[in-house]
Protein backbone atom coordinates (compact mmCIF):
# COMPACT_ATOMS: atom_id res chain seq x y z
CA UNK A 1 0.00 0.00 0.00
CA UNK A 2 0.88 3.39 -0.12
CA UNK A 3 2.17 3.77 3.52
CA UNK A 4 4.60 0.70 2.92
CA UNK A 5 6.05 2.73 0.03
CA UNK A 6 6.56 5.70 1.49
CA UNK A 7 8.45 3.55 4.38
CA UNK A 8 10.37 2.09 1.17
CA UNK A 9 11.71 4.91 -0.50
CA UNK A 10 13.32 6.63 2.29
CA UNK A 11 15.95 3.88 3.07
CA UNK A 12 17.90 6.45 5.09
CA UNK A 13 14.76 7.32 7.82
CA UNK A 14 15.44 11.10 6.94
CA UNK A 15 12.19 11.76 8.28
CA UNK A 16 11.91 9.58 11.38
CA UNK A 17 12.73 11.20 14.59
CA UNK A 18 12.98 10.07 18.28
CA UNK A 19 10.82 11.40 21.27
CA UNK A 20 11.93 10.83 24.81
CA UNK A 21 9.87 10.74 27.75
CA UNK A 22 11.38 11.02 30.95
CA UNK A 23 11.34 8.31 33.84
CA UNK A 24 11.23 9.49 37.23
CA UNK A 25 12.30 7.65 40.80
CA UNK A 26 9.90 7.14 43.14
CA UNK A 27 11.52 8.07 46.00
CA UNK A 28 13.47 11.24 46.87
CA UNK A 29 11.65 13.94 45.29
CA UNK A 30 11.11 12.34 41.83
CA UNK A 31 14.44 12.85 39.36
CA UNK A 32 14.84 11.32 36.30
CA UNK A 33 15.71 7.87 36.47
CA UNK A 34 16.13 7.34 32.65
CA UNK A 35 13.83 7.90 29.80
CA UNK A 36 11.97 5.84 26.98
CA UNK A 37 12.56 6.28 23.45
CA UNK A 38 9.66 6.58 21.16
CA UNK A 39 9.51 7.02 17.59
CA UNK A 40 7.74 8.79 15.42
CA UNK A 41 7.68 10.22 11.45
CA UNK A 42 7.57 13.39 10.66
CA UNK A 43 5.12 13.04 7.42
CA UNK A 44 5.61 15.80 4.57
CA UNK A 45 1.45 15.63 4.30
CA UNK A 46 0.27 13.91 7.20
CA UNK A 47 1.97 15.95 9.56
CA UNK A 48 3.79 13.81 12.91
CA UNK A 49 2.64 9.92 12.49
CA UNK A 50 2.99 8.10 15.80
CA UNK A 51 4.61 4.50 15.93
CA UNK A 52 0.91 2.56 15.97
CA UNK A 53 0.28 4.17 12.09
CA UNK A 54 3.80 2.62 10.61
CA UNK A 55 5.64 0.26 13.33
CA UNK A 56 3.02 -2.46 12.08
CA UNK A 57 4.17 -1.64 8.34
CA UNK A 58 7.58 -2.01 8.80
CA UNK A 59 7.09 -5.14 10.74
CA UNK A 60 5.29 -6.63 7.53
CA UNK A 61 7.81 -5.06 5.50
CA UNK A 62 10.79 -6.94 6.77
CA UNK A 63 11.80 -2.98 7.85
CA UNK A 64 11.73 -3.26 11.04
CA UNK A 65 15.23 -4.49 11.76
CA UNK A 66 16.62 -1.24 10.19
CA UNK A 67 13.81 1.39 11.62
CA UNK A 68 14.40 -0.34 15.16
CA UNK A 69 18.46 -0.53 14.76
CA UNK A 70 18.08 3.41 13.05
CA UNK A 71 16.56 4.31 16.54
CA UNK A 72 18.89 2.27 19.07
CA UNK A 73 22.00 3.70 17.91
CA UNK A 74 20.04 7.68 17.89
CA UNK A 75 19.34 6.59 21.94
CA UNK A 76 22.93 5.02 22.89
CA UNK A 77 24.31 8.69 21.50
CA UNK A 78 22.15 10.93 22.88
CA UNK A 79 22.04 8.75 26.33
CA UNK A 80 26.18 8.99 26.55
CA UNK A 81 25.59 12.56 27.23
CA UNK A 82 23.16 11.91 30.21
CA UNK A 83 24.33 11.20 33.82
CA UNK A 84 26.08 8.46 34.54
CA UNK A 85 22.91 6.90 36.83
CA UNK A 86 20.50 7.07 34.20
CA UNK A 87 19.44 4.76 31.45
CA UNK A 88 17.57 5.02 28.00
CA UNK A 89 15.01 2.52 27.22
CA UNK A 90 14.21 1.30 23.78
CA UNK A 91 11.43 -0.45 22.84
CA UNK A 92 12.09 -3.86 20.75
CA UNK A 93 9.50 -5.76 18.48
CA UNK A 94 9.32 -9.46 18.66
CA UNK A 95 10.57 -9.79 15.03
CA UNK A 96 13.66 -7.87 15.88
CA UNK A 97 14.18 -10.61 18.94
CA UNK A 98 13.73 -13.67 16.59
CA UNK A 99 17.09 -12.49 14.66
CA UNK A 100 19.94 -14.80 15.94
CA UNK A 101 22.31 -12.43 15.73
CA UNK A 102 20.13 -9.87 17.62
CA UNK A 103 22.20 -9.76 20.80
CA UNK A 104 25.68 -9.18 19.13
CA UNK A 105 24.24 -6.31 16.51
CA UNK A 106 22.84 -4.90 19.97
CA UNK A 107 26.57 -5.17 21.48
CA UNK A 108 27.96 -3.41 18.22
CA UNK A 109 25.85 -0.56 18.50
CA UNK A 110 26.90 0.23 22.41
CA UNK A 111 30.60 -0.36 21.57
CA UNK A 112 30.48 2.01 18.68
CA UNK A 113 27.79 4.22 20.74
CA UNK A 114 30.52 4.38 24.01
CA UNK A 115 27.27 3.43 26.27
CA UNK A 116 27.72 0.90 28.75
CA UNK A 117 25.47 -1.44 28.68
CA UNK A 118 24.08 -1.67 31.94
CA UNK A 119 22.50 2.20 30.53
CA UNK A 120 20.49 0.56 27.96
CA UNK A 121 16.98 -0.90 28.71
CA UNK A 122 15.43 -3.20 26.40
CA UNK A 123 11.57 -3.11 26.34
CA UNK A 124 10.31 -5.99 25.31
CA UNK A 125 6.09 -6.96 25.32
CA UNK A 126 4.53 -10.62 26.36
CA UNK A 127 4.20 -11.49 22.61
CA UNK A 128 8.07 -11.78 22.49
CA UNK A 129 8.14 -14.18 25.39
CA UNK A 130 4.95 -16.37 24.27
CA UNK A 131 6.46 -18.00 21.14
CA UNK A 132 8.14 -20.65 23.62
CA UNK A 133 11.39 -20.18 21.75
CA UNK A 134 14.49 -20.74 22.97
CA UNK A 135 16.09 -18.81 20.92
CA UNK A 136 14.98 -16.20 22.40
CA UNK A 137 15.26 -17.37 25.45
CA UNK A 138 19.18 -17.39 24.45
CA UNK A 139 19.55 -14.15 23.25
CA UNK A 140 18.03 -12.65 26.31
CA UNK A 141 20.19 -14.43 28.41
CA UNK A 142 23.55 -13.04 26.02
CA UNK A 143 22.02 -9.82 26.58
CA UNK A 144 21.55 -9.97 29.87
CA UNK A 145 25.17 -11.35 30.44
CA UNK A 146 26.58 -8.40 29.60
CA UNK A 147 24.35 -6.21 31.77
CA UNK A 148 21.55 -4.74 29.43
CA UNK A 149 18.63 -4.44 31.36
CA UNK A 150 15.26 -6.11 30.31
CA UNK A 151 11.92 -4.81 30.69
CA UNK A 152 8.63 -6.04 30.47
CA UNK A 153 6.41 -3.66 28.73
CA UNK A 154 2.12 -3.36 28.92
CA UNK A 155 2.57 -5.83 32.08
CA UNK A 156 -0.93 -7.17 32.23
CA UNK A 157 -2.59 -6.81 29.15
CA UNK A 158 -1.60 -9.97 27.34
CA UNK A 159 -3.03 -13.17 29.07
CA UNK A 160 0.08 -15.01 29.61
CA UNK A 161 0.85 -16.97 33.14
CA UNK A 162 2.76 -15.52 34.99
CA UNK A 163 4.99 -17.98 35.76
CA UNK A 164 5.72 -18.40 32.30
CA UNK A 165 6.74 -15.03 31.97
CA UNK A 166 9.05 -15.55 35.14
CA UNK A 167 11.19 -18.13 33.35
CA UNK A 168 12.83 -15.15 32.00
CA UNK A 169 14.96 -13.08 34.20
CA UNK A 170 13.90 -9.76 33.62
CA UNK A 171 14.79 -6.13 35.19
CA UNK A 172 11.55 -4.23 35.50
CA UNK A 173 8.10 -4.64 34.80
CA UNK A 174 6.42 -1.78 33.24
CA UNK A 175 2.73 -1.71 34.63
CA UNK A 176 0.05 -0.61 31.89
CA UNK A 177 -1.55 2.56 31.96
CA UNK A 178 -4.43 1.07 32.12
CA UNK A 179 -4.04 -0.37 35.90
CA UNK A 180 -2.83 2.79 36.57
CA UNK A 181 -6.36 4.88 35.37
CA UNK A 182 -8.01 2.98 37.68
CA UNK A 183 -6.58 3.91 40.56
CA UNK A 184 -9.35 6.05 42.74
CA UNK A 185 -12.25 4.82 40.87
CA UNK A 186 -14.44 2.33 42.32
CA UNK A 187 -12.18 -1.20 40.32
CA UNK A 188 -9.14 -2.68 42.14
CA UNK A 189 -6.78 -0.73 40.43
CA UNK A 190 -4.98 -0.28 43.59
CA UNK A 191 -5.10 -3.62 44.78
CA UNK A 192 -3.92 -5.21 41.35
CA UNK A 193 -0.87 -2.85 41.33
CA UNK A 194 -0.26 -3.64 45.18
CA UNK A 195 0.10 -7.37 43.90
CA UNK A 196 2.01 -6.40 41.04
CA UNK A 197 4.51 -4.73 42.71
CA UNK A 198 4.44 -6.97 46.15
CA UNK A 199 5.27 -10.26 43.38
CA UNK A 200 8.07 -8.06 41.96
CA UNK A 201 9.89 -6.61 44.81
CA UNK A 202 10.06 -10.35 46.24
CA UNK A 203 11.47 -11.50 42.80
CA UNK A 204 13.82 -8.49 43.18
CA UNK A 205 12.31 -7.02 39.76
CA UNK A 206 12.13 -2.99 39.70
CA UNK A 207 8.60 -1.56 38.81
CA UNK A 208 7.46 1.46 36.48
CA UNK A 209 4.29 2.59 36.50
CA UNK A 210 3.12 4.10 33.22
CA UNK A 211 0.66 6.45 32.33
CA UNK A 212 0.86 9.05 35.40
CA UNK A 213 -1.21 11.35 34.86
CA UNK A 214 -2.07 13.17 38.28
CA UNK A 215 -0.40 14.20 41.49
CA UNK A 216 -3.10 11.67 42.91
CA UNK A 217 -1.97 8.99 41.00
CA UNK A 218 1.79 9.45 41.51
CA UNK A 219 1.66 9.95 45.28
CA UNK A 220 -0.37 6.51 45.80
CA UNK A 221 2.22 4.18 43.25
CA UNK A 222 4.90 6.12 45.17
CA UNK A 223 3.12 4.38 48.19
CA UNK A 224 2.35 1.28 47.01
CA UNK A 225 6.19 0.54 46.09
CA UNK A 226 6.44 1.13 42.37
CA UNK A 227 10.48 2.01 41.88
CA UNK A 228 9.83 4.24 39.17
CA UNK A 229 7.25 6.62 37.50
CA UNK A 230 6.66 7.48 33.98
CA UNK A 231 3.73 9.70 32.26
CA UNK A 232 2.41 12.78 31.58
CA UNK A 233 2.41 14.20 35.09
CA UNK A 234 6.30 14.76 34.17
CA UNK A 235 6.60 15.01 30.66
CA UNK A 236 4.30 14.23 28.15
CA UNK A 237 7.23 12.47 24.41
CA UNK A 238 9.45 15.14 23.45
CA UNK A 239 12.39 15.99 20.81
CA UNK A 240 16.16 15.54 22.57
CA UNK A 241 17.02 19.25 22.01
CA UNK A 242 13.59 19.75 24.50
CA UNK A 243 14.57 17.09 27.03
CA UNK A 244 15.90 19.47 29.31
CA UNK A 245 16.50 17.67 32.76
CA UNK A 246 19.61 15.81 31.52
CA UNK A 247 21.26 18.68 30.02
CA UNK A 248 24.35 19.61 31.90
CA UNK A 249 23.93 23.23 33.59
CA UNK A 250 25.66 26.25 31.29
CA UNK A 251 28.00 27.73 33.23
O1 LIG B 1 4.70 6.99 21.49
P1 LIG B 1 3.43 6.21 21.42
O2 LIG B 1 2.54 6.29 22.58
O3 LIG B 1 2.58 6.53 20.25
O4 LIG B 1 3.91 4.68 21.26
C1 LIG B 1 3.00 3.71 20.90
C2 LIG B 1 3.69 2.37 20.88
O5 LIG B 1 4.75 2.32 19.91
C3 LIG B 1 4.31 1.97 22.19
O6 LIG B 1 3.67 0.79 22.59
C4 LIG B 1 5.74 1.70 21.91
O7 LIG B 1 6.13 0.51 22.54
C5 LIG B 1 5.82 1.58 20.40
N1 LIG B 1 7.11 2.12 19.95
C6 LIG B 1 7.56 3.37 20.10
N2 LIG B 1 8.80 3.51 19.58
C7 LIG B 1 9.15 2.28 19.12
C8 LIG B 1 10.33 1.76 18.49
O8 LIG B 1 11.33 2.44 18.28
N3 LIG B 1 10.30 0.44 18.14
C9 LIG B 1 9.22 -0.36 18.38
N4 LIG B 1 9.30 -1.63 18.00
N5 LIG B 1 8.11 0.10 18.98
C10 LIG B 1 8.06 1.40 19.34
O1 LIG C 1 3.64 0.71 25.08
P1 LIG C 1 4.53 1.84 25.45
O2 LIG C 1 4.68 1.94 26.91
O3 LIG C 1 5.88 1.82 24.81
O4 LIG C 1 3.77 3.13 25.04
C1 LIG C 1 4.19 4.36 25.40
C2 LIG C 1 3.08 5.26 24.90
O5 LIG C 1 2.31 5.77 25.98
C3 LIG C 1 3.60 6.44 24.13
O6 LIG C 1 2.89 6.50 22.94
C4 LIG C 1 3.24 7.63 24.97
O7 LIG C 1 2.88 8.72 24.14
C5 LIG C 1 2.04 7.13 25.76
N1 LIG C 1 1.96 7.78 27.06
C6 LIG C 1 3.00 8.14 27.83
N2 LIG C 1 2.59 8.71 28.99
C7 LIG C 1 1.23 8.70 28.95
C8 LIG C 1 0.23 9.15 29.86
O8 LIG C 1 0.48 9.66 30.95
N3 LIG C 1 -1.07 8.98 29.47
C9 LIG C 1 -1.40 8.40 28.30
N4 LIG C 1 -2.69 8.29 28.01
N5 LIG C 1 -0.47 7.96 27.41
C10 LIG C 1 0.83 8.09 27.73
MN1 LIG D 1 7.47 1.07 25.94
NA1 LIG E 1 3.72 0.30 27.84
Amino acid sequence: GPRSDAIANRPDFGSLEVYYQTVHRAEGGYSASGAEALVRWRHSQRGLLTPASFIPVAEEGGLIDALGFWVLREACRAACKWPDDTFVAVNVSPAQLRRPNFAEEVFAVLEESGLPPSRLELELTESSLIEDNSDVYSVLKSLRSRGIQISLDDFGTGFSCLSHLMRFDIDRIKIDRSFVSLLGTKANGAAIIGAIVALSRNLGISTTAEGVETEYQRDFLAALGCTDLQGYFFSKPVPLRELDCFREPES
